[in-house]
């Protein structure tokens, strides 16, 4: 752990110091959060799957946007079985069936992330490694595979991922993916933390929900699939957490104060949440 660096923080405000516990964790979403993986990663490597097990299953950029409803690789390949396929669908090992596709899928996306098909999003490593410098512990929720995420950050950090999060909570650890809760509960079990000493960043409605219900205040940085959608209750929402020349755009919720998403803007956002009071009996 790296040790706090207070001087990098700015003072908070008398109110933020009042109201609410300090900021100990920041959990990060993966897919639409840390890249923009879904129309350009995620969804032409299931293509390729697809035409590699000899199936003419085709996702348009349209298509895959309705698919991402379904939270988790596997469970969209069953959620498009069902649908479009009720002959696979039907098979006994159906099961079986959909973990080899998307076990080929995952190495497709993997060689496609380690060839740097897909950069960072604005501001992800520089906010990661303010945070770590003044000794808050990173840590992750995602529906998506390990060793997609892996990839990911070895292609960006040149480290496992296990070396930068402190947690990874990730695919199959829990049986219920996002919107359920249980991954965002399982990642505050493993942090030690309560939710109220947390905050989320997230890029989707599915992954609000899933924050909001496990009690995290959460803020959103749209992308791809979700400029458009609502984020109700949302501590801000942004277009992405922006560098300082490249600034992000606030879209609702509390205000940005420079041009960019810094370690003392969130801890400012954290202490002033609303709702942080009746957070410390959780
Ligand atoms: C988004 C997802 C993921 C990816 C595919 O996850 O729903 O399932 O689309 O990943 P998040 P896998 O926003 O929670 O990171 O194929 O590896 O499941
Ligand atoms: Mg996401």
């Amino acid at each position: 752990m790296v040790p706090p660096n207070n001087s990098l923080l700015k003072p908070l405000t008398s109110s933020a110091k009042r109201s609410a516990p300090r900021l100990q964790a920041v959990i990060f979403d993966v897919d639409g959060t840390l890249a923009d993986t879904e129309p350009e990663g995620h969804r032409v490597a299931f293509n390729r799957a697809f035409d590699e097990f000899g199936l003419d299953w085709f996702w348009s950029v349209n298509k895959y946007g309705e698919l991402l409803s379904a939270a988790g690789g596997k469970e969209r390949i069953r959620h498009y079985a069902e649908q479009h396929a009720p002959e696979l669908y039907g098979r006994v090992d159906l099961d079986t069936w959909v973990a080899r596709l998307h076990v080929l899928k995952s190495d497709i996306y993997a060689s496609m992330i380690l060839a740097g098909a897909i950069p960072l999003r604005p501001g992800v490593k520089r906010l990661m490694n303010e945070l770590r410098a003044v000794g808050i512990r990173l840590a992750i929720a995602t529906t998506t595979t390990p060793s997609s995420l892996d990839s990911l950050i070895m292609t960006h950090f040149g480290h496992r991922m296990l070396s930068i999060f402190d947690v990874v909570g990730a695919g199959d650890v829990v049986p219920k993916k996002k919107p359920a809760p249980d991954i965002y509960e399982w990642v505050l079990r493993n942090l030690e933390l309560p939710a109220a000493a947390c905050l989320v960043i997230e890029d989707s409605p599915i992954g609000l929900a899933a924050a909001q219900a496990a009690n995290l205040p959460t803020v959103i940085t749209t992308s791809a699939y979700t400029t458009q959608d609502a984020f109700p209750g949302a501590l801000a929402v942004l277009t992405s957490l922006g560098e300082p020349d490249h600034p992000s755009s606030q879209l609702s919720g509390e205000p940005l104060s420079g041009p960019c998403v810094t370690a003392s803007q969130l801890i400012e956002w954290h202490a002033c949440h609303k709702t942080a009071a009746s957070f410390q009996h959780s």
